[in-house]
């Protein structure tokens, strides 16, 4: 289940703005469809999404094979900590808490160490993140754009007022629209 990665970080992203156009491809079969309301459409993205995002250098909003694997190298060697030239379980720990904003998210250490060595090198490093771009381009075009980043999601299907998640502090003390008096 990869939705409890992205209800985990509870990036909510509006998307309505610059709602791209209309295309075949089959999104899942939710809300987010031809008939949405751009203004009640939203999106999330995945951590792994986050970093991919991250290695967009030229910002033009679309990653290549090549941004990643420049992106990954340049992060690898800014993880590195002590330049050994390979990344520790702490040092994967300290990326993972710095780039996927939570220290044992997913992507877990396993992906980062395939072969169990206790390390992750620089191709390991690298061929995960090109197995990330492959898993989120969904037109195999060897590139990832916003759009194949972001899944749309349908976020106003509540009425306004009512938290659709488990964060407080939106709904002020003291209520608002009753009118004093109370029951007589
Ligand atoms: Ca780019
Ligand atoms: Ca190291
Ligand atoms: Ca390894």
């Amino acid at each position: 289940m990869r939705l409890a990665t992205t209800v985990i970080l509870a990036t909510a992203l509006a998307v309505g703005a610059c709602a791209s156009p209309p295309r075949d491809r089959g999104q899942g079969g939710r809300d987010a469809g031809p008939g949405v309301n751009p203004a009640r459409a939203g999106g999330i993205v995945t951590p792994a999404g986050l970093v991919l995002a991250s290695f967009d250098m030229d910002h033009d909003a679309v990653v290549t094979s090549s941004e990643v694997r420049d992106g990954a190298e340049r992060v690898f060697v800014a993880s590195d900590q002590d330049a050994n030239g390979v990344l520790s379980g702490i040092e994967i720990t300290g990326f993972s808490q710095r780039h996927l904003g939570m220290a044992y998210g997913v992507p877990g250490r396993i992906a980062f160490d395939p072969d169990g060595d206790s390390v992750s090198t620089l191709d390991e490093f690298t061929a995960l993140w090109i197995s990330e771009l492959v898993r989120h381009d969904q037109n195999a075009d060897s590139q990832v754009t916003r759009e194949e980043l972001i899944r749309q999601i349908s976020i106003s299907q509540g009425r306004p007022g009512r938290p659709t998640g488990g964060r407080g502090g939106r709904s002020g003390p003291g209520g608002g629209g009753r009118g004093p008096g109370g029951p007589g």
